[in-house]
């Protein structure tokens, strides 16, 4: 039994690493999730080689409330400061993205 529960960890971390070779894989991987991180009135850049089925992790580092929100209302996160909110991608294509409250802050996503 002791021998046993001491194999957990090991197991426990080859299983680890190869979801982590998995995250390295291209195109016909699980989905990831990438951070766009806002701080300072700017979104952070934008990740390459997005696809759908992938996550955007926005995480607001800023003083302000800001929000996330498609140019074609496909999706819209409120990001109260400090706080983070998911958006999963659901179609491919340019999603130009900008705050409802700053609309200087601008970006946009490249999905595959
Ligand atoms: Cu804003």
């Amino acid at each position: 039994m002791i021998a046993r529960s001491r194999l957990c960890p090991l197991l426990a971390a080859s299983v680890g690493a190869l979801l982590l070779s998995a995250a390295d894989a291209p195109a016909t991987a699980a989905p990831h999730i990438y951070t766009i991180v806002i701080d300072k009135l700017k979104f952070g850049p934008a990740p390459a080689q997005l696809h759908k089925g992938d996550t955007i992790l926005w995480v607001n580092n800023d003083l302000f409330r800001h929000t996330a929100t498609a140019a074609d209302h496909s999706f819209d996160v409120d990001l109260m400061p400090g706080k983070a909110g998911k958006t999963v991608l659901t179609k491919s294509g340019s999603i130009p993205f900008f705050c409802r409250y700053h609309p200087n802050m601008r970006g946009v996503l490249q999905v595959k």
